[in-house]
C-alpha cells in the first residue's frame, strides 16, 4: 500500500528508496524529510506560490528531499548543474529570478559572492529542515513545478517549465511502458540537472517504490562491481556511457569481465537514449552482454515521446513508436503533415507530457509551437512502423556525451577571449562522444593565439562538456552573401584537412 499522499514517492514506509554510500534511506524517512523541508521552506507561509528555489546539490538524499520539499510547498524546483561555472550559474539564477539557493556548506564559499550580488539567500538543507512536518498546501496539477535549463538555438540556455501534471504524465507513461515495479533496483550516475536523470531514472523509480543507488558521478569500475554482484534490475544511460562500459570491459581480466557481463545479462532492461545509439554500439552491447538495448527518444520539453517496445522487437538505429498518450507527427517543409511512409519530416509533439513554457520568454515559447504542436527541431522518418531519427534542423545544436549544447553559447563565451576576433563552433562526429566540439578561430591581429591556452581559459567560463576539444586557427570564416558563417563548409574543410 502506498503510504504517502504524494504519488511521487510511492514506496512502503520501510522499503529502501535511496542508497547513498553506506547510508540507506527508507521511503518513510525520505517522505518525512521532504515534509519537514517543505515546512521549513514555508516558514509560516501557506504556499510558496511558485517561488523559484534553486539547489546546487550532488545526487544525495538532500537533493531528493529538497526537490520534493519544494514541490510539496508549492515552489518551482530549479536543479542546477553542480559542474557549472560561476558565469553559467549567474545566468540560471538571474533568468529564473531565484530567491533562495540551497547548497551544502562546502559550496557556500564558492557561491556566496554571486548570491550576495543577486540578493539570493544561500541556505543549507539542514537549516531548512523544520523540527516537525506542518500543514502543506494542496497543489493543482496545472501549477508550475520545475525549471530545467536547456541549450537551444539561442545563445543562452532557456528555462523549460513543466507543471506537476506534465511531470506526472512524463513519469506514468514510462512506468507502464517499461514495466517498472517496486522490486526494481537502478543505479543513478547521470547528472541531476536534466530529464534523463531526473525523470527517467530518479522520479520513475521513486514513483514505482523501487530502490535507487546514487553515485556522485559516472564511475565505470564502481558501477561494474555492483553490476557483477547482481545489484541492479534496470540500467539507463546515454550511448557514450555504453561505449565507456565496453572499453572498461575490454580492460578487465576475463573472469571479472564475465561476471560483469552476466550481471548485465541478468537485468530485465537496459535503456539507451538522449543521443543516437549507433547500430554497431547496439550490436556490440548485445554481443557482449546479451542485452538488446531499448532505445527511446525524448527531450527536456516533452520528457519521452518515442520508444522501442519493452515486449516486442527492438530495432537497432530506430527509436520505436509513440508512447501511449503522446501524439507524434512528422511535418514537411511545406508545413503539412507527412502522410506517406518513408518521407522525412520534423518531429512535432502534442500531449500532457509537453512543457508549459520557456520561463520569461513568451517569444521563444510561441515560436516553438505551431497549431498547438511542439516543434522539436529533430528530423525523422518512419520505416516499417518504427521512427528513425535523421538529425536536427539546426547545425547550431550539438549533442556531446548526451548533453545538448548550443554552438552559439560556446561562441559567445570564446569571443570574450582577448585573442579571439571571430569564432565558429561545430560538432564533429566522434565514436565516444557522439559529437565532439570543434572551434574555428580567427585570431585578433597582433595577439598571440594559443589553442591550449584558449581551451584552458574556457574551462573558467563553460562546464567541462561545453569546452572545445580542438581549435583550428583560420584567416577568415567562410560566409554566404548575407555574411552568415556557412558551417557546412567548415565541416567539409575539416574532413579534407584531416583526411
Ligand atoms: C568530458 N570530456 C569530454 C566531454 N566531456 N571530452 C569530449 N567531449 C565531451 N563532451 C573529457 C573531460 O575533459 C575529461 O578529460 C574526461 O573527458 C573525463 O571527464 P568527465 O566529466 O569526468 O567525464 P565522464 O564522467 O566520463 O563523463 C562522461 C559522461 C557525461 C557520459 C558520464 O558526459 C554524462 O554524464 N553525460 C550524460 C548527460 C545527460 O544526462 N544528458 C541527458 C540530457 S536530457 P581529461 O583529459 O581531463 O581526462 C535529454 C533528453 C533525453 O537528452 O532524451 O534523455
Ligand atoms: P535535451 O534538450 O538535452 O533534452 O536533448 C534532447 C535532444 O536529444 C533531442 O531533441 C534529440 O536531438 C536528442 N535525442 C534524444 N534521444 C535521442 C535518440 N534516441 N536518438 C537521437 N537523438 C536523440
Amino acid at each position: 500500500m502506498p503510504t504517502d499522499r504524494f504519488p511521487l514517492l510511492q514506496g512502503d514506509n520501510d522499503r529502501i528508496a535511496l542508497i547513498d554510500g553506506e547510508r540507506r534511506v527508507t521511503y518513510g524517512a525520505l517522505s518525512g524529510l521532504a515534509d519537514r523541508l517543505a515546512t521549513g521552506l514555508l516558514d509560516g507561509m501557506e504556499d510558496l506560490a511558485e517561488e523559484r528555489i534553486a539547489f546546487f546539490l550532488p545526487a544525495s538524499p538532500d537533493y531528493v528531499a529538497v526537490m520534493h520539499g519544494v514541490w510539496r510547498a508549492g515552489g518551482i524546483a530549479v536543479p542546477l548543474n553542480v559542474g557549472a561555472t560561476i558565469a553559467e550559474l549567474d545566468h540560471y539564477l538571474r533568468c529564473a529570478r531565484v530567491t533562495r539557493l540551497v547548497a551544502q556548506a562546502k559550496h557556500h564559499a564558492m557561491l556566496g559572492a554571486l548570491c550576495a550580488q543577486l540578493g539570493i539567500r544561500l541556505l543549507q538543507p539542514d537549516e531548512l529542515m523544520a523540527d516537525a512536518a506542518g500543514v502543506l498546501p494542496d497543489i493543482a496539477d496545472s501549477r508550475r513545478a520545475m525549471m530545467v535549463f536547456t541549450s537551444g538555438t539561442t545563445s543562452k540556455p532557456k528555462g523549460v517549465v513543466t507543471t506537476h501534471g506534465n511531470i506526472r504524465a512524463q513519469i506514468t507513461v514510462l512506468l507502464e511502458a517499461w514495466g517498472w515495479s517496486d522490486s526494481d533496483r537502478i543505479p543513478l550516475f547521470l547528472p541531476l540537472h536534466h530529464v534523463h536523470g531526473i525523470i527517467n531514472v530518479l522520479s520513475c523509480a521513486l514513483w514505482a517504490g523501487a530502490t535507487v543507488h546514487l553515485f556522485p558521478r559516472f564511475d565505470a569500475a564502481a558501477i561494474c562491481n555492483n553490476v557483477a554482484a547482481g545489484d541492479y534490475s534496470v540500467f539507463m544511460a546515454v550511448p557514450t556511457i555504453y561505449v565507456k562500459l565496453l572499453d572498461h570491459l575490454e580492460r578487465l581480466e576475463g573472469a571479472e569481465a564475465k561476471r560483469v557481463c552476466d550481471g548485465f545479462a541478468a537485468m530485465r532492461l537496459n535503456v539507451s537514449g538522449s543521443a543516437a545509439c549507433p547500430v554497431p554500439l547496439f550490436e556490440q552491447w548485445q554481443a557482449r552482454t546479451g542485452q538488446i538495448l531499448l532505445e527511446r527518444y525524448g527531450m527536456t520539453e516533452i520528457g519521452m515521446a518515442l520508444s522501442n517496445p519493452y515486449l516486442g522487437e527492438r530495432r537497432a538505429g530506430h527509436v520505436g513508436q509513440p508512447l501511449p498518450g503522446v501524439e507524434v507527427r512528422l511535418y514537411g517543409e511545406d508545413e503539412q503533415p507527412i502522410t506517406e511512409a518513408g518521407q522525412p519530416g520534423e518531429i512535432r509533439i502534442k500531449g500532457p507530457n509537453v512543457f508549459l513554457e520557456y520561463w520569461d520568454n513568451a517569444e521563444a515559447t510561441v515560436k516553438s509551437f505551431r497549431d498547438g504542436w511542439f516543434c522539436t527541431g529533430d528530423m525523422a522518418v518512419v520505416e516499417e512502423g518504427s521512427y528513425r531519427i535523421m538529425g536536427r534542423t539546426s547545425i547550431d545544436i550539438i549533442k556531446s556525451g548526451g548533453y545538448k549544447l548550443s554552438a552559439l553559447e560556446i561562441e559567445a563565451a570564446l569571443l570574450a577571449h582577448p585573442a579571439v576576433a571571430e569564432v565558429a563552433v561545430i560538432g564533429v562526429e566522434d565514436a565516444t562522444w557522439g559529437e565532439k566540439i570543434v572551434a574555428f578561430v580567427v585570431p585578433r591581429p597582433g595577439r598571440k593565439a594559443d589553442a591550449e591556452e584558449i581551451i584552458d581559459w574556457s574551462a573558467g567560463q563553460l562546464s567541462i562538456y561545453k569546452i572545445p576539444r580542438l581549435i583550428h586557427f583560420v584567416d577568415s570564416l567562410p560566409r554566404n552573401a548575407m555574411g552568415k558563417v556557412t558551417k557546412p563548409d567548415l565541416k567539409a574543410l575539416l574532413s579534407t584537412t584531416s583526411a
